[in-house]
């Protein structure tokens, strides 16, 4: 279908140079708002638009299916600390990026989609227009905010509103409708250029109030059992150093949530990483810093907490979290940098440590399940299971500090999760708040573009499926990504059977013996088969090392996942008793 080019472009008035209209615009809008990367799938009316945005300089990259793209847009936002961008179609196109736009304002990253629509006169009418859809409504309730530009001289404006929305505060995700009309909209070039706004200090630090900052200190000075638990907030928040001296000064055991793994390396002598569920249960005061208690942390009680109660502590920009799921004693409001900065200010010299009991504790913990999981590790059986295969790829992280691992599944998740030290902040890209598949090749396009450094993906044979398309992408930019995918022949497992007398395979099982390699193969990449740990390992280094996109199709055993992974006890019981496990 051939795209409306704006009469502007095709038949220039004779002081061309003295007109502009809404899609140059738009792009000096972003430009002057640094943004200089879009994630989209172009089409009618956004073809013309990707193309003068390349034509002006920025990178425009085009994906298969626009739900990728905005994945890619959202950990963009996560990476960068300003918005990460998606340009879609109307309805559909518009519709495939809002479970990302969703996802990004779940997550708190800042993303903005930014979509085309109909003509407003039909679509208000619903007469039927192309792709007519009230774009603007639907997006309302899934985002931070949702806003239309109608007039060219109120596009500076209105990118610059989406932009502020995104980042400021608690980030999220924000939608940005573009009717077709406005972009070919023409305006005098010096009123356009004069209604452009550059965002000044989008997201403006929030310092905490002294007392707040006082009665941390005081609760935390009573604290005989204190743990620190950072979250992916604490790693969005580039304040790195800041929390590093934070935690090292108060020589206060921490726990990485998923995405804040690295923020301090997972070897660190205060990780109490490998003993997850003993400090969580004995503690006795708990210091959130940009982590919620939500599901992931069930919910701050019940018997993952242990009995004895607990003093929360929790450092958040977003007010409302607090008190949302158990009584917060020492609330600190604030962007994590200057809450930091304050309570290291406040906590002065001499600080000391908490009773050396509660460390040797956790030390012994440690010391014991690593051993343990050691064992685990350097196993080199055939058909391989998870920890064989991810012993490999431990040892290969630790060699490639600044690789971004990105990781879905479900037991390929947990695993891997578990398994994998990270040594640097940022380097750890997963599902998220809501353990959505389909995360991987957008965050692995992402992170190729916005870090340059290369990319491992493990993914489960399931996880993989929902983007597996990108592996085109993937070979077009010819991206440094390396996926390995664990192939266990399904979801979860791949032993299930259907024992009814039907002739449909089990809900849960996949092609048998699929060869995913050859998807990578059919674009120019490289494909790997392995069935071993040493197979693996040889693959996976030789991929890296060539920068080149690879795709490794592990074979892993497949009875040896577990139902849900880490969260079977999720999964609503049935009261025939008819599920297996
Ligand atoms: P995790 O899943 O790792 O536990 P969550 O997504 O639940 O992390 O929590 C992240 C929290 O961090 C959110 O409550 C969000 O408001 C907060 N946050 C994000 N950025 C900042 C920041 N710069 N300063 C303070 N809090 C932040
Ligand atoms: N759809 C979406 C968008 N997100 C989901 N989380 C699911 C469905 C349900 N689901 C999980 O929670 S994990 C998973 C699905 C379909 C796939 C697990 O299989 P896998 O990993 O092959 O990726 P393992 O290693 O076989 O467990
Ligand atoms: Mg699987």
């Amino acid at each position: 279908m051939e795209d409306v080019i704006p009469n502007t472009m095709a038949n220039p008035p004779e002081s061309a140079e003295k007109v502009t209209d809404g899609f140059h615009l738009i792009i000096d809008a972003l430009m002057l708002n640094g943004i200089n990367t879009i994630y989209n799938v172009p089409g009618i009316p956004i073809t013309d638009l990707g193309r003068f945005m390349q034509a002006k300089g920025l990178r425009v990259l085009s994906f298969r299916h626009e739900q990728n793209a905005g994945y890619a847009a959202a950990i963009a936002g996560f990476l960068n600390k300003k918005p990460g961008i998606c340009m879609t179609v109307s309805a559909p196109g518009f519709l495939n990026g809002l479970t990302a736009l969703a996802h990004a304002t779940t997550n708190c990253f800042p993303m903005i989609l930014l979509s085309g629509s109909s003509e407003r006169e039909i679509v208000d009418l619903m007469q039927g227009d192309y792709e007519e859809m009230d774009q603007l409504a639907i997006a309302k309730p899934l985002c931070k905010a949702a806003y239309r530009i109608l007039q060219v001289e109120d596009i500076g404006i209105g990118i610059a509103r989406a932009i502020r929305a995104a980042v400021s505060g608690r980030p999220g995700g924000v939608y940005l409708d573009i009717p077709a009309s406005l972009l070919s909209q023409s305006i005098d070039a010096a009123k356009g250029n004069a209604s452009l706004v550059k965002v000044i200090d989008p997201a403006p630090d929030q310092l905490p109030s002294p007392e707040a900052v006082s009665r941390v200190l005081n609760v935390l000075k009573k604290a005989e059992r204190p743990l620190i638990i950072l979250g992916k907030g604490a790693a969005y928040s580039q304040a790195d150093d800041d929390i590093k001296e934070f935690v090292e000064k108060s020589g206060i055991p921490y726990l990485p949530m998923s995405m804040a793994k690295g923020l301090l390396p997972d070897n660190h002598p205060q990780s109490a990483g490998a003993a997850r569920s003993l400090v969580l249960k004995e503690s006795d005061t708990v210091v959130l810093i940009g982590a919620r208690l939500n599901w992931l942390l069930s919910h701050g009680k019940g018997k993952t907490w242990g009995k004895g109660t607990k003093s929360f502590i929790q450092i958040d920009i977003e007010a409302r979290e607090m008190d949302s799921n158990v009584a917060i004693l020492a609330p600190l409001v604030g962007d994590i940098g200057s809450c930091v900065r304050a309570l290291l200010r406040e906590m002065g010299k001499g600080w000391n440590g908490p009773p050396s009991a509660w460390r040797d504790l956790i030390i012994a913990k440690r010391k014991t399940n690593e051993e343990s999981m050691a064992l685990k590790l350097r196993n080199n059986h055939i058909p391989m299971d998870y920890h064989g295969a991810l012993g490999v790829l431990k040892n290969i992280i630790s060699q490639h500090p600044d690789a971004i691992l990105v990781n879905e599944g479900a037991n390929t998740l947990d695993f891997a999760r578990s398994i994998i030290d990270m040594h640097r902040p940022r380097k750890r890209l997963d599902v998220g708040t809501w353990g959505v598949m389909g995360i991987g090749m957008g965050q692995a396009i992402a992170a190729a573009i916005e870090t340059e450094n290369s990319v491992l993906c493990i993914e489960g044979d399931s996880a993989f499926g929902f983007s597996g398309m990108e592996v085109e992408t993937i070979c077009r930019y010819n991206l440094p990504v390396c996926i390995v995918i664990f192939n266990n022949s399904g979801i979860y497992k791949g032993t299930d059977v259907n024992t009814s007398n039907n002739f449909d395979v089990a809900t849960t099982v996949f092609v048998k013996g699929a060869r995913y390699e050859k998807i990578m193969e059919a674009f120019g990449g490289i494909g790997y088969h392995v069935t071993s740990p040493d197979e693996l390992r040889q693959a996976v280094e030789e991929a890296m090392e060539s920068k080149k996109p690879a795709l490794v199709n592990a074979v892993i055993d497949e009875a040896a996942g577990t139902e849900s992974g880490r969260i079977g006890n999720l999964n609503p019981q049935s009261i025939t008793g008819t599920r297996s496990n």
